[in-house]
């Protein structure tokens, strides 16, 4: 067989179209002139930054997957997370948050649906939560407690969600429920959509976290909350695959947004490690020194890649679990080597608040929690390795 001479090079493309281009260049200008300013107050306070996502809604930042027909961009989500996060993850956090209660609906919406609940993201700034895990449980989704049942023409729910991001400024949830105690895990929960204002949602205190303190995590308790049967997801039984297939959209954006901080710890210990010096040189020059900054170079651009190609499978129709999977467990490590890396390179300054990085390392932990943690990550990888190379 021959082949034509492009086949014998490397010619995979990682081009961005002009598009792609004016929007990572919006949101690093977003980036350098709003978030950066303001991260370090975010992060003393713990203030919501309410103004900041109005301004960045405005932009077209927020809601980036909610496609042209819904009133969205449809364009740009990874490539707007690494920008965002590298200014505060945290703020990032709470505007790619919309995105995972979105991506349910993404999945699994009729028309009606999409309409209504992803319309209104884009008329005006609202926020949304994606409400899956519990106290008694987030890895295992499969054994959470929240029960809905139907009554009449309605589904009650009742149960308690926990560590629920923008779970205080949801205009409306993702709520999962079990809807079928003795059925298998695919198809014993049902999704839902829950407006914010049902009658019984009690709203838990803003928990005090180590990192990301601009976003809102909190507890929320379902108490005999009535949603009308038009707010079921897909069909009942099938809210287990529908959460699952929202991971297959977010965790590469949830990895951009590792990436982007990995980024920021890069080039803030490289700025510092050409001005500082130590026994006679810059301590770029020491090259212990050089060889933690080059590291991070080496897993920050490993990381895009795998988010890129994790994202690009997803875009392209292709089932890309694995590979999200890949992109997360990576870019979370990466994220938090780095940040660790940066703390060591600045010496004592690290350790100090005046400086950026060690909001960097305090961001960087819950990278390997969120959105299934790293040991979670491995399970769905080595799983997925053992099918491959048996089947
Ligand atoms: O329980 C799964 C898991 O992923 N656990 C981790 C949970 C997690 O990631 N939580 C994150 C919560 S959200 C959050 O943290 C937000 S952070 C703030 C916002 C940040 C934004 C910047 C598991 C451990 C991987 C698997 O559980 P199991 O109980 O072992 O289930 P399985 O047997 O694998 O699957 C059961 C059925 O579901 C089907 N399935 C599994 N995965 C998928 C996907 N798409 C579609 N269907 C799926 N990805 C599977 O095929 C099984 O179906 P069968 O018909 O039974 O064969
Ligand atoms: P557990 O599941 O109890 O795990 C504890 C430890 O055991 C971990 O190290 C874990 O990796 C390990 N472990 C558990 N099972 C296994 C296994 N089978 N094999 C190997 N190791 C295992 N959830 C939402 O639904 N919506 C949100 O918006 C949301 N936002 C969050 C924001 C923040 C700031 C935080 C802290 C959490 C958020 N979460 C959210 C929840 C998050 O997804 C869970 O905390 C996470 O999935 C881990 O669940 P867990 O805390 O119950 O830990």
């Amino acid at each position: 067989r021959s082949f034509s001479s492009s086949m014998a090079q490397h010619n995979v493309s990682f081009a961005l179209n002009e598009d792609q281009l004016a929007i990572q260049e919006l949101a690093r200008k977003f980036t350098e002139d709003h978030i950066i300013p303001v991260a370090a107050h975010h992060d003393r306070t713990g203030e919501y930054p309410t103004e900041l996502i109005r301004k960045a809604w405005e932009l077209g930042l927020v809601n980036t997957h909610i496609p042209q027909e819904y009133g969205g961009i449809g364009l740009g989500g990874s490539l707007v997370s690494e920008e965002l996060a590298y200014g505060c993850s945290g703020i990032q956090t709470a505007i790619e948050a919309n995105g995972l209660a979105e991506a349910p609906l993404m999945v699994a919406a009729n028309d009606f649906q999409k309409k209504k609940y992803l319309g209104r993201m884009t008329e005006e700034p609202l926020m949304a939560a994606y409400c899956v895990t519990e106290p008694g449980a987030g890895s295992d989704v499969a054994g959470l407690q929240t029960k809905a049942v139907k009554k009449g023409d309605k589904w009650v729910i009742n149960g308690q969600k926990m560590w629920i991001t923008n779970g205080g400024k949801a205009n409306w949830f993702f709520v999962l429920a079990k809807t079928d105690a003795n059925a298998r895990t695919g198809s014993a929960f049902t999704g839902f959509i829950v407006d914010g204002n049902s009658k019984g949602i009690i709203v838990g205190r803003k928990e005090q976290n180590m990192g990301q303190r601009a976003s809102d995590t909190r507890g929320i308790t379902f108490e005999d909350v009535e949603v009308p049967e038009e707010n079921v997801l897909g069909a009942v039984g099938q809210g287990f695959k529908i959460a699952m297939g929202a991971f297959d959209i977010t965790r590469p954006l949830v990895a951009a947004g590792a990436v982007g901080l990995a980024r920021r710890a890069m080039v803030e210990a490289t700025r510092y490690a050409v001005d500082r010096k130590t026994m006679g040189k810059h301590i770029i020059d020491h090259q212990a020194v050089q060889f933690m900054i080059a590291d991070m170079a080496i897993g920050i651009e490993a990381a895009r890649n795998m988010v890129w190609k994790s994202g690009w499978l997803k875009d392209n129709g292709h089932r890309n679990t694995w590979e999200a999977s890949i992109a997360k467990a990576l870019a979370s490590d990466v994220a938090v080597k780095s940040a660790c890396d940066a703390v060591q390179v600045f010496g004592g300054a690290g350790f100090n608040t005046e400086y950026p990085v060690e909001k960097l390392y305090r961001d960087s932990k819950i990278f390997q929690i969120y959105e299934g943690t790293s040991q979670v990550q491995r399970l769905i990888i080595g799983k997925g390795v053992v099918d491959r190379v048996t089947k």
